[in-house]
Parts: C-alpha cells; sequence; structure tokens
C-alpha cells in the first residue's frame, strides 16, 4: 500500500510571511523557488537524520517539555441526543496530561475541552441552541489584531459561530464566520438531518480566530444515524456498536512548560502575529496527550477526525497490521477497503474497523504516524509527530463479527454509491500565496483574492459543475465546501513554474483563476478506493490541479433557500450592542455582503485553520 496515492510533488511556490521570516532566520538562502525544489530531497534527508537523534530540538521551534507517553487513559466522549439541544461555550480548567497542571481550555458544557459527540439520526431534524458563555480567551495573546476586524475586545470577549461541518444546513444556520455571538449572546440552528448516515464534526468558524477557538477546544463529534447504520448492537451491516464503536478526535499541539498549549510553533514569529500553520510535536486522542486504552482482543470501529489546524497525517499502527477503511467524510464505501497506511488531512474523517484479535493478551499496538511536514514548516526543524495512542489487548473477545463482505447495494443495505454525475460547467480555482517583493506580511489566497473580495463564484442550482483546484503552492491544502458533499475525480501534477510564467499572478484583490489545462504534468490519477465516496474535505496536494464533481442543489431538494439573505446578528442578542463589520464589507459586492450587515451564501475554504484566518476563505452563492 502506498502513501495516499500522491507522489510528493515539491513544486516550486511563493512563500508567505512566516516562509519569508524562516528564510531570513535561516540566512535568506532557502528563499527562491527553484532552489527549493532542487535543495527539496538533501534537506528532508538530513533532517529525517536529525530527528533520529533523539536530542535534537530545533531552536528555531518550541518544543513540548518531554512527556511520558500512555501515562493517560484515553477519555471516552460523553455522547447527547434529541431533537432539541444546547450547546453552550466555556472557559474550562483542563490537564492535557497526567503530569501537566490543568490550564485554562475552551470546551462544550461541562467539558474543560472539546465536546459531546451528538448523535442525530436522519430525518430527524434537531434545533440546537448554542450559547457563547466565554470568558477571557486563553490564546488571547496570540489574537492578530490585522486580522478581519479582529480587535482588542476579542481577548476577553471572544466571538464565535457555531459550524456543522459536512451538513446541508440552511444558510443562517451554517455558522458563517460573519455571523458571530459574543459572550452572552446565543444562536438558534436548525439542522434538517436529511442525509445520509455520516460522519460529520462540529466545530468554531469566528472570522479571524477560527485557529484559536479551536485550538482551544471548540470541536466536537456528530454522528448520523439512519436505517441501515444504526449504531446499535445487531445492526444490519454487521458492525461493532456500543463500547466497540469509538469517536477519537486526533489532534497534534505544542505545550509550553507550563502545560498551557501554544498557538505559536517558532519564535521567529511574535506573539500576536498570525504564523501561517504550527506543526505540533505531541498527539491527543479526545483530549489527552498520547493516552492508552484497554482493548478486547476483537474487532472495533473507530471514528477517526483529524482535528488539527495544520498538518496531514499518514496514519498506521505500529505492528504495521492491515485495518479496514468502511467510510469517510459523507458517509460508508461500497465495501471495506484493507490498507496498512492512511493520509488524513485535516477536517477528514474516516470510519474504520480493526481487528485486535491477533494480539496476545497483554500485548499493545500505537496509532503512530511518519508523515514529515510540509517543506516550508521542515526548514525550521520541524518532524514528524510520531505517535497518538496506544491500545492494549486484555483477555476478553469483545465483538468478534466478520469482517463485513460489503457494506452498500446488498440487501438491508444503503444503495451502492452513483457514478459521479457528469458536469457541464467546469471552474477553474487557484490556491496560492502570494507576497509583495518578498516582504511580509504575506497572505494565503483563493483565486489570489481577499475574503472581502466581491468576485465570488456563483454556481447555478440544480447545476453539475466540475472544479478544478489549482495549488501553486509546494504544500497541501485540504479544500471544504459548505453546503455539499463532492466526488474526487482525480489529481494531475501541475508543471507549476510554466504556468505561473504563462500567467503572471496580478496583485491580491485581482481574481486570477487562469485554466491550468496545457500545463499538466501528467495524467489523470485517480482518487484512492477509500476517497471513493462522498467527500466534503479534499486533499489538493501540493503543485497540482484537484478535480472535484460538484452537484448544487435547488431549493426544493434541500427543503430551505440556499441563497436565502439573513441577519449578521446572532438570533438571541442579548443586551450587547450590534457588532460593527463596517471596515470588512466592501461597498458594491454583486455576490457579497449586503448593507446593514445582512448576509448571503456559504464559504468554501482551506481547513489548514491558520490559512482560513487570512485568507484562504471565499464566500460562495448558489444562485437560480
Ligand atoms: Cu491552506
Amino acid at each position: 500500500m502506498d502513501r495516499g496515492g500522491w507522489p510528493e510533488v515539491l513544486a516550486p511556490g511563493r512563500v508567505g510571511r512566516r516562509e519569508v521570516l524562516r528564510g531570513l532566520a535561516l540566512g535568506g538562502a532557502v528563499l527562491g523557488g527553484g532552489l527549493m525544489a532542487a535543495g527539496g530531497a538533501g534537506l528532508l534527508g538530513a533532517r529525517r537524520a536529525q530527528a533520529e537523534s533523539a536530542e535534537f530540538r530545533s531552536p528555531l521551534i518550541f518544543h513540548s517539555p518531554r512527556l511520558e507517553p500512555f501515562a493517560d487513559e484515553l477519555p471516552m466522549l460523553p455522547t447527547i441526543t434529541g431533537s432539541a439541544l444546547t450547546l453552550a461555550a466555556r472557559v474550562g480548567s483542563h490537564s492535557f496530561h497526567r503530569d501537566l497542571p490543568a490550564v485554562p481550555s475552551l470546551g462544550y458544557n461541562d467539558m474543560d475541552h472539546l465536546g459531546p459527540t451528538i448523535e442525530a439520526h436522519t430525518g430527524q431534524p434537531l434545533h440546537l441552541t448554542f450559547r457563547n458563555e466565554l470568558g477571557a480567551h486563553p490564546l488571547g495573546r496570540d489574537m492578530d489584531h490585522t486580522l478581519h476586524g479582529v480587535d482588542h475586545s476579542y481577548m476577553t470577549h471572544p466571538p464565535t459561530s457555531f459550524h456543522l461541518h459536512g451538513g446541508a444546513t440552511p444558510p443562517e444556520s451554517d455558522g458563517n464566520a460573519m455571523q458571530m455571538s459574543r459572550p452572552g449572546q446565543a444562536h438558534d440552528h436548525h439542522f434538517p438531518n436529511a442525509q445520509q448516515s455520516s460522519q460529520l464534526w462540529y466545530h468554531d468558524h469566528a472570522m479571524g480566530i477560527t485557529r484559536l477557538n479551536v485550538y482551544a477546544g471548540l470541536a466536537g463529534m456528530y454522528l448520523l444515524r439512519d436505517q441501515y447504520d444504526t449504531g446499535l448492537p445487531g445492526n444490519p451491516l454487521g458492525l461493532p456498536a456500543g463500547e466497540f464503536e469509538m469517536p477519537l478526535v486526533l489532534q497534534e499541539k505544542i505545550f509550553t512548560d507550563s502545560g498551557a498549549p501554544s498557538a505559536r510553533s517558532t519564535p521567529v514569529v511574535p506573539e500576536g502575529s498570525w504564523e501561517g500553520g504550527a506543526v505540533g510535536d505531541v498527539g491527543l486522542v479526545n483530549g489527552k496527550v498520547w493516552p492508552r486504552l484497554a482493548v478486547a482482543r476483537g474487532l472495533y470501529r473507530f471514528r477517526l477526525i483529524n482535528a488539527a489546524s495544520f498538518s496531514v497525517w499518514t496514519l498506521y499502527l505500529s505492528n504495521h497490521m492491515r485495518f479496514w477503511v468502511i467510510g469517510n467524510d459523507g458517509g460508508l464505501l461500497d465495501a471495506p477497503v484493507a490498507v496498512d497506511r492512511l493520509r488524513v488531512a485535516p477536517a477528514e474523517r474516516y470510519d474504520i474497523l480493526v481487528d485486535f484479535s491477533g494480539l496476545a493478551p497483554g500485548e499493545s499496538v500505537e496509532l503512530r504516524n511518519d508523515e514529515e511536514p510540509p517543506f516550508q514548516a521542515a526548514i525550521l526543524g520541524e518532524v514528524a509527530m510520531p505517535v497518538f495512542c496506544r491500545f492494549i489487548a486484555g483477555a476478553g473477545s469483545g465483538f468478534t463479527g466478520p469482517i463485513p463482505q460489503s457494506l452498500r447495494g446488498g440487501p438491508w443495505q444503503p444503495p451502492a454509491l452513483p457514478p459521479a454525475d457528469t458536469p457541464t460547467v467546469f471552474r477553474d480555482v487557484t490556491v496560492s500565496q502570494p507576497y509583495a517583493l518578498w516582504i511580509p506580511p504575506a497572505i494565503m489566497t483563493l483565486n489570489n483574492l481577499h475574503y472581502t473580495d466581491p468576485d465570488i463564484e456563483m454556481p447555478r442550482q440544480g447545476t453539475v459543475e466540475q472544479w478544478n483546484i489549482i495549488n501553486i503552492t509546494p504544500d497541501p491544502h485540504p479544500i471544504h465546501l459548505h453546503l455539499i458533499m463532492f466526488r474526487i475525480l482525480g489529481r494531475h501534477p501541475l508543471r507549476t513554474l510554466e504556468y505561473q510564467a504563462a500567467h503572471p499572478q496580478p496583485a491580491v484583490g485581482t481574481k486570477w483563476t487562469p485554466s491550468a489545462e496545457n500545463f499538466l504534468g501528467g495524467p489523470l490519477i485517480p482518487p484512492q478506493p477509500w476517497e471513493s465516496g462522498w467527500k466534503d474535505t479534499v486533499l489538493v496536494p501540493g503543485g497540482s490541479v484537484t478535480r472535484i464533481i460538484v452537484y448544487f442543489p435547488t431549493a426544493d431538494e434541500l427543503g430551505f433557500d440556499p441563497d436565502a439573505v439573513f441577519s449578521s446578528q446572532p438570533s438571541q442578542p442579548g443586551n450587547i450592542a450590534p457588532a460593527h463589520h463596517e471596515d470588512m464589507h466592501g461597498g458594491d459586492q454583486q455576490g457579497g455582503d449586503l448593507q446593514g450587515g445582512d448576509l448571503q451564501g456559504y464559504v468554501w475554504h482551506c481547513h489548514l485553520l491558520d490559512h482560513e484566518d487570512h485568507d484562504m476563505m471565499l464566500r460562495f452563492r448558489t444562485i437560480v
């Protein structure tokens, strides 16, 4: 099995502020794109050697205190269910490891970090009241006041926006980044749940501080069940249930010596400045560093999510035994896919089966990662975060059912995955890191635009489109579209330098989406078998053209108007004066925000949260 199917293309790209600063710190010698491409292999080799020397610690990055692995039990996330729920974001006090003190953290309801798993059922709508009950933000000093409306009040009164990731949700309930609640305010969300069984998740989406809110803990799992995938023992699919089905929320972090999570990864970027993305050096599962889990010697269903801000991981089990992928973002695959490695980008979910029956009682196996950080992080000395957790086999045999032969298309199974639709509209979009004269500040962009620029995508409802996502950076970006699920058609390497030379990139603010069809570096590489179903997030490799097939449903099909105008104010505004966002609203906005602070449409963005905050996020509308 290969590493997720993409030959790493270290295509030359442009560099952002952090990358500029890194380059300066290293003597300014590594900024040139050509050098990046030419020097990649040697540098990576040297870095791997450094990583294997246990004592090597790059002075250009922060390091967590040394922590004993597998000291804590893997926490079970509580589950809540019902047709009307309340989730309140609060400041808690959380210890991330046995040997770390409790520190301020964010969580939902009575959880000090992360939130409960919401279980919902297809066809049963959920009314969720989200309340912002936050106080001073644990990462307030990391807020960058040059980003979209972020001001000093955010440190003590942080805004929030609650988003159900993967949900087909009415726009006023979708957690628009501009529809923020301040402490004391609340917002009512209607989630129709009119979609098949799938593994969604919820997280904060507030403009300019999403990376800090999520890193501090505002995320949780949302399992949507249906009549096939019931989540109950004896379910028609024969899948493990109850204690043998577990959400695993995977993250990586860096800790300070005081035990607090650090949003910064390098002293090269000053506190209070947007950094561009931080690789963690410890792994967390369900909010604990490197936990251990006692397992029965049987089959388990793990609902994995990469809930990290920045890193793509290649996961494997330490004894290299195979496991089975049975589903991804949008639901089940047609049949289990046996793998021994699985590449997971931020915001991607994978539904896997792991069979511990071959272990002897007392034997253990670890969930590990060996994906190197992207090139531009690696040049600071960042290395792969090696492990998430340890499973220790007990004496009991647990769930002993077989691996299902199929998951769809049979009796008492959901219908087989349909072939991807045939597109009638083709749309080129770009992913880039523009910079001016090599001088900070830099920015990450889609289509070379700021979030507030008016020239947004406006696909027609009822239309099948092919989006060609052209990534001229050397690094991977997981691209996520709200409202819809899509299919991955495949990926081409891009002859990036030639493409850029033929189409010089204008200053940020001018839409730049030239066709890349004459600059493909090879044939279409089809998606991996485990990417074959419905996806809401696609890993777009560095130097690539990634093609997805997207159907934009009509209001009739959705049961709500996806182009409805809605207020930017929360539905329960309390006694707090309306927020002012004038600085974020342009004047003549064909598809943009309306006068008076009203909003329209959804967003698509990179799910590297640092990128999303600045400015790799754009609005889109689906029009009639
Ligand atoms: Cu990105």
